[in-house]
């Protein structure tokens, strides 16, 4: 089929047999044991979610739907044109996310336009919402409260009060709730940018003949098109650059299996059957957070206030030293260690092969040489240090700082970019778990008393 949801119809019968089948013949087979250690250090290795569209290996990274990086790159589609391949379109990872299969270019084609023409306007009460908060409220709390506001149309909301619809019908207008969210997010992004940079007047406008990300820049007004009203300064290269830069970004960022703290805390909201507008918006109050999604912004402030200090993005031993005053106050190497990945992350790399790509673009600037130099010189320092079990750089190393040189330099900003982003792997996950009827969340806690007990008993 040509259309996401009559492939997502055909697929179901044979997952919820599937599922249904390991409950049965497998219910009470063991896992995994829980340690004292894992309860009060974040449950840190538990495999205890059901995550189906992402998968995270500490060794080798993220895979969607068991594809790395590297083979979406090689096999999704990417916008269709004549001239020389662009980034593969994030439309086609949604696409491989929520089926598992590898869309052709027609499919990934009918997404984006579905999706553009799902997204030509956000509902009046939003706009009048977000038009009336506080120019300088943070970005990420704008983004909450838009989509918290979309709750008001949420189909499935709707249909839920009314009481018209059973179980196994959730999933199917849980979808056309997470369709929708999806498509207004350029739309919210650019009205949250136009809030903090032009008192909220339009830096562009939504072109519904085009790509999810091209309409993200297009509305921040980073474009060289006619749809970007405000005066960017790129040249065509440039322009091209950046829109496949967002590509890239949102194609790679949509999820890291179920237990980051974005993915998991809206799985966790909509156990409760909360609609996807308020389940993804809790999501987005924990990607907010400076050791999760605001990580990025971190970074940048870093690499910028290192150069201040330094006296050549290239001296290797005041990077070393400032890193060192870094850690001897107590602070973290921002951009540096993972809860699960033991190497360098594939995403990071990813952005970095976006920069190696284009010398001429990047060699001048002496954030990106530092960000990269920082990347063979901070694990030596963070393995001397000792504590942190991965020193390797994760993506948020690389990510800030490439919109920050093509201009982008709001810095609380870039979360919401991110935020883009990651709606796709979580939603895909909240559809599926309606699908399989999972049940509302609810593990058991301890307090101290009954670990001291269980201590005494061993
Ligand atoms: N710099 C200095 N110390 C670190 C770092 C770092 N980059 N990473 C971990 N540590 C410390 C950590 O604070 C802990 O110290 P203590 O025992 O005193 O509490 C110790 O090393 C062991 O921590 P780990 O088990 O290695 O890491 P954990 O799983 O707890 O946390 C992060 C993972 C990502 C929160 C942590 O590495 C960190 O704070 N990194 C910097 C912030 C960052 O880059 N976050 C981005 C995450 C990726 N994302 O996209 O969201
Ligand atoms: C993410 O993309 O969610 C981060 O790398 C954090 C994580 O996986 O816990």
């Amino acid at each position: 089929s040509l259309d996401l949801k009559s492939t997502m119809v055909n697929l179901i019968p044979k997952r919820r047999a599937e599922l249904l089948e390991i409950r049965k013949n497998y219910q009470n087979l063991k896992v995994d044991d829980i340690t004292i250690g894992s309860i009060i250090g974040g449950m840190r290795g538990n495999r205890s979610l059901l995550w189906q569209s992402t998968s995270l290996d500490p060794e080798t990274g993220i895979k969607f739907q068991g594809y790395t990086i590297q083979e979406c790159q090689d096999l999704l589609p990417s916008v269709s044109n004549k001239g020389k391949k662009e980034n593969f379109l994030p439309e086609s990872i949604l696409w491989l996310l929520m089926t598992g299969e590898i869309p052709t270019q027609q499919q990934a084609d009918n997404l984006s336009k579905e999706l553009a023409t799902r997204g030509t306007k956000l509902p009046e009460y939003t706009i009048k919402i977000m038009n009336d908060l506080p120019k300088n409220m943070h970005p990420m709390t704008q983004l909450a409260i838009g989509l918290a506001s979309m709750n008001k149309s949420s189909i499935f909301g709707e249909k839920y009060q009314e009481g018209s619809i059973g179980k196994n019908d959730f999933w199917e207008y849980i979808f056309e709730d997470v369709l929708n969210l999806i498509a207004a997010l350029p739309q919210l992004t650019g009205k949250i940018y136009s809030n903090i940079t032009n008192n909220g007047e339009p830096l562009g406008k939504f072109n519904e003949n085009k790509d999810w990300s091209y309409n993200i820049c297009s509305l921040l007004g980073m474009t060289n098109s006619n749809d970007s009203l405000n005066t960017c300064n790129f040249n065509d290269s440039q322009s091209n650059d950046f829109i496949n830069l967002m590509r890239l970004y949102t194609g790679i960022h949509v999820d890291h299996e179920g237990g980051n703290v974005s993915a998991h805390t809206t799985h966790l909201v909509g156990s409760a059957l909360s609609d996807p507008y308020l389940s993804y918006s809790s999501g987005i109050m924990g990607l907010a957070g400076p050791l999760h999604g605001l990580a990025a912004q971190e970074v940048v402030r870093f690499l910028i206030q290192m150069n201040k200090e330094i006296s050549s993005p290239n001296n290797e031993a005041e990077i070393e030293e400032y890193l060192w005053k870094t850690l001897n106050s107590n602070k973290v190497i921002p951009g540096y260690g993972h809860a699960v990945l033991r190497r360098p992350d594939p995403r990071f790399t990813a952005m970095l092969d976006f920069v190696k790509a284009r010398p001429t673009e990047f060699s001048n600037d002496p954030n990106v040489t530092l960000m990269k130099n920082l990347s063979d010189i901070t694990p030596k320092v963070l393995l001397e240090h000792g504590k942190t079990k991965n020193p390797f750089p994760n993506v948020d190393s690389a990510s800030g700082i490439l919109f920050y040189h093509y201009g982008l330099k709001e810095l609380l900003f870039f979360t919401v970019i991110f935020g883009c982003s990651r709606s796709m792997g979580p939603l895909t996950q909240l559809v599926w778990d309606r699908i399989y009827g999972l049940p509302i969340e609810r593990p058991k806690s301890l307090d101290i008393q009954q670990i001291k007990n269980i201590c005494k008993k061993t």
